[in-house]
C-alpha cells in the first residue's frame, strides 16, 4: 500500500516558513515538529448556530507539547541559540513554562520558569518538571511572575521568552498562514481566547503578511475573548485580581495590550468577554457534540463565537469563521474530572455488563 501523502514531510515551522522568518540558514533549528495542526470543520457547534456559519477548528492542542506555544517557543530558542543563550526564562500560566521547558532541553540549555503557587493546570506542571525546567511556584499571580521575570532579564545575560519576546510572536504568526494555506483564503473571522495578547496579535501579523504580499485577498476580523473576571482590555484598566476557572488567561495586565488592541482595531473586529459559565458550557460542549478535549481557557473563543452568533452579529449571508484551541485538554484533568459524571461501576462479569447496557434482561 502507499499514499499521497507523506506523514514524514513536515519539517516544523522554522523551515516550512523561512521565507517569512527572521531566520537564515545558519540560525539552529531547534524543533519538535510544531505546527500543522488540523483545521477541523464542526459537525455540530457550527451548524446549530443560528446564520449561515462554516465555523472550523484550528487544534493547537495537536502540538508536540499540546499548545500553541510550541510555535513560538521554537523560534525563540532557537534564535536565543543562534545568540549564544546559556539560559531561558519565562513567566507563565503554564503552556509558555511547558514549552519553554522542552524546547530549552532540546537545545541543551537550562530554563527558568515562574509560575503563580497554586493557580496552574496539573498537566502543565508535570511537563515542566518532566522537561527539566527549574520550576519556581510564586507567591503571587501571573502578573506577579512575569514582572519579576522582565527585572530580572533586563539586569542579567538571560533569554527572555515570554511573548515580549519578538521571535515568539513571529513563530505564532504561522498559525495564520497554515489557515489561509488550508482554506485557500482568509476566513472571514478568527476568533481566539485573550490571555497575555500575544496569540492575537501574532495571528492578526499573520494574516497581514499573507495579504501584503499578495498571497490572500483579504483578512479576517480578529474577534479576541477574556474571561469576565480577567476581563483588563474590554474594562479597560488593569484588573489586580483576575479569577477565572480558565488558569491559562488568569491574567490581570497583558503585556501585548497595545498591539492587541491595534490588531482588533485594524482588523474590524473585537474583543469581548465570556463568563466562566459560557467558557465551562462551550468547553463540555466541544467534548461531548465534536469529541475535541481542550482545556478550558481554549473553549472562550467558542464560547464567544456563540455569544456573538446568538444576537445575529454573523449576518445572514455565508461566512468563514475559524476558532483557534489553544491547548490540549489533557493539560487540566482536574477541571474535566470535576464536570465529568461519575464513571459506572460493574462486576468483573460480562452478563453484568450484558444487563447493564440492556442488551439482555
Ligand atoms: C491555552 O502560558 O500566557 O493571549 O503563560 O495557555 O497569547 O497570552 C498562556 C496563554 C490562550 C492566551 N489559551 O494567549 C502562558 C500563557 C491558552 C493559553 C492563552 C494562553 P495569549
Amino acid at each position: 500500500m502507499t499514499t499521497a501523502y507523506s506523514p514524514r514531510s513536515w519539517p516544523g515551522v522554522i523551515e516550512a516558513y523561512k521565507q517569512f522568518l527572521p531566520v537564515t540558514d545558519a540560525t539552529p533549528r531547534i524543533t519538535l515538529l510544531e505546527g500543522a495542526t488540523p483545521l477541523i470543520p464542526s459537525v455540530a457547534i457550527g451548524p446549530s448556530l443560528p446564520g449561515k456559519i462554516r465555523l472550523f477548528f484550528k487544534h493547537e492542542g495537536c502540538n508536540p507539547t499540546g499548545s500553541f506555544k510550541d510555535r513560538g517557543m521554537t523560534m525563540a530558542v532557537s534564535k536565543a541559540v543562534e545568540e549564544g543563550a546559556r539560559l531561558t526564562m519565562c513567566a507563565s500560566t503554564g503552556n509558555t513554562s511547558a514549552a519553554a521547558a522542552a524546547y530549552s532541553t532540546r537545545a541543551g540549555i537550562p530554563a527558568v520558569v515562574l509560575i503563580p503557587d497554586g493557580y496552574i493546570a496539573l498537566g502543565k506542571l508535570a511537563q515542566a518538571l518532566m522537561c527539566g525546567a527549574r520550576t519556581i511556584q510564586i507567591a503571587g499571580n501571573f502578573d506577579d511572575c512575569l514582572r519579576i521575570v522582565r527585572e530580572i532579564t533586563d539586569n542579567y545575560p538571560i533569554a527572555l521568552v515570554n511573548s515580549l519576546n519578538p521571535y515568539r510572536m513571529e513563530g505564532q504568526k504561522t498559525a495564520a498562514f497554515e489557515v489561509c494555506d488550508v482554506l485557500g483564503a482568509a476566513p472571514d473571522f478568527h476568533a481566539l481566547p485573550v490571555g497575555n495578547s500575544g496569540n492575537i496579535t501574532a495571528y492578526w501579523w499573520g494574516y497581514k503578511e499573507y495579504h501584503e504580499k499578495g498571497i490572500t485577498a483579504g483578512c479576517p476580523r480578529m474577534l479576541g475573548f477574556q474571561a469576565a473576571g480577567a476581563a483588563p482590555m474590554v474594562l479597560g484598566h488593569p484588573v489586580p485580581q483576575p479569577e477565572t476557572v480558565a488558569t491559562a488567561i488568569r491574567i490581570g495586565n497583558p503585556a501585548r495590550w497595545r498591539d492587541a488592541a491595534r490588531a482588533v482595531e485594524e482588523s474590524g473586529g473585537l474583543i469581548d468577554m465570556v463568563t466562566d459559565e459560557e467558557i465551562l458550557a462551550a468547553y463540555k460542549e466541544l467534548g461531548d457534540r465534536e469529541g475535541i478535549f481542550v482545556e478550558p481557557a481554549s473553549a472562550a473563543g467558542v464560547a464567544g463565537v456563540k455569544k456573538l452568533a446568538a444576537r445575529g452579529f454573523f449576518g445572514d449571508d455565508e461566512v468563514t469563521v475559524v476558532c483557534t484551541l489553544t491547548g490540549h485538554g489533557l493539560k487540566d484533568p482536574d477541571t474535566a474530572i470535576s464536570l465529568a459524571v461519575e464513571p459506572e461501576k460493574a462486576p468483573a462479569d460480562t452478563q453484568a455488563v450484558v444487563k447493564m447496557l440492556g442488551l439482555a434482561d
